[in-house]
């Protein structure tokens, strides 16, 4: 079996989301360290223009967005499972919404001033602005939620999931750590980490005590490696081969030339030809010039399927 390749940096909430989940699934894997902002030359070699932290890549196969990263380390170590206390509806709903809703709020907590003062104040000014330019322009300069807001909601969402800890059960839904807990993880752990803005989570002992017990889950064995390594595994492997059945609703057949994009943020197509169209699943096949060819996968919520014309 092809080894597993996380591109990721270390403050990554996202990131931090899979590298738990290796930790949990006990897995051993390779560890590529990327550019927080862009350029992201060789992220753009890999995946054709998604730049969106982390990447799973598998050997020619390069996975985007942690939702499929999920899937995927589910398939590969089904053992400790994701779904413990099985209604992966439910579980997958409230990952969902801890993805999306509790991340950006979380976010625009932690980026008030006394948050970009702790977590930037002792790097150059520079350093700061380009990372504002950054993730405005990533955004499309979408208004960030004020810090009133973002104050009042992050606090109701504290209270609710310490009302889902309730009972004495060390994880959200039972004796058992699964894909809502990894998702709540990561925007929690970004707050916590943040000097004088943590306190906020101390009116919730019990949401405090989860994210103890889920940080000691750790990381897994990983083993760094360089981006050139990883590009060079690449383009000295052949993709997987796929399952040819369609699921769409696009009249696109396998093998036209097609973009996925974003429909969130980070709007930045990947062109190539439509090798997968499952129900939860696109992939394109592309062809790089350091990487060789490639398959990107996408999952297919959140992200747009368009014929290229
Ligand atoms: N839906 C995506 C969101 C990923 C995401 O927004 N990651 C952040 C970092 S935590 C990011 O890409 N920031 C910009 C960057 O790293 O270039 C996923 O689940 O992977």
């Amino acid at each position: 079996m092809s080894d597993l390749i996380l591109h990721h940096y270390p403050t990554s909430p996202f990131a931090e989301k899979i590298r738990l989940i290796l930790g949990h699934k006990q897995l051993a894997w390779k560890s590529v360290l990327i550019p927080v902002i862009m350029p992201k030359p060789d992220v753009v070699a890999l995946t054709g223009g998604y730049r969106r932290t982390p990447l799973l890549q598998i050997g020619a196969d390069v996975y985007c967005d942690t939702a499929l990263i999920a899937d995927v380390l589910e398939r590969r170590a089904p053992t400790p499972s994701l779904y413990p206390h099985e209604r992966t509806g439910l579980i997958r709903t409230v990952a969902q919404w801890a993805d999306s809703t509790l991340f950006w709020t979380a976010i625009a907590y932690a980026f008030q001033p006394a948050g970009m003062q702790a977590m930037f104040g002792k790097l150059p000014p520079e350093h700061l602005q380009a990372f504002g330019a950054d993730r405005a322009a990533m955004r499309g300069n979408a208004p960030r939620m004020p810090v009133a807001e973002a104050t009042a909601n992050l606090t109701e969402y504290i209270d609710r999931l310490e009302n889902m800890l309730a009972d004495g059960k060390p994880y959200l839904f039972g004796a058992l750590p699964g894909l809502a807990d990894f998702s709540v993880y990561h925007p929690v752990w970004y707050v916590s980490r943040v000097q004088g803005l943590s306190t906020i989570l101390e009116r919730a002992p019990k949401l405090l005590a989860w994210l103890a017990r889920m940080t000691a889950i750790g990381h897994g064995t990983a083993e760094k490696i360089s981006s050139t390594d990883a590009i060079n595994i690449c383009r000295d492997s052949t993709p997987l081969a796929l399952e040819t059945a369609v699921t769409d609703l696009h009249d696109i057949a396998l093998g036209e030339r097609v973009t996925i994009t974003p429909t969130d943020y980070a709007l930045d197509p990947v062109e190539g030809e439509l090798v997968l169209a499952s129900a939860t699943e696109l992939a394109v096949r592309r062809h790089d010039e350091r990487a060789g060819t490639v398959t990107v996968h996408f999952p297919r919520n959140g992200y747009q399927l368009k014929k290229v014309a």
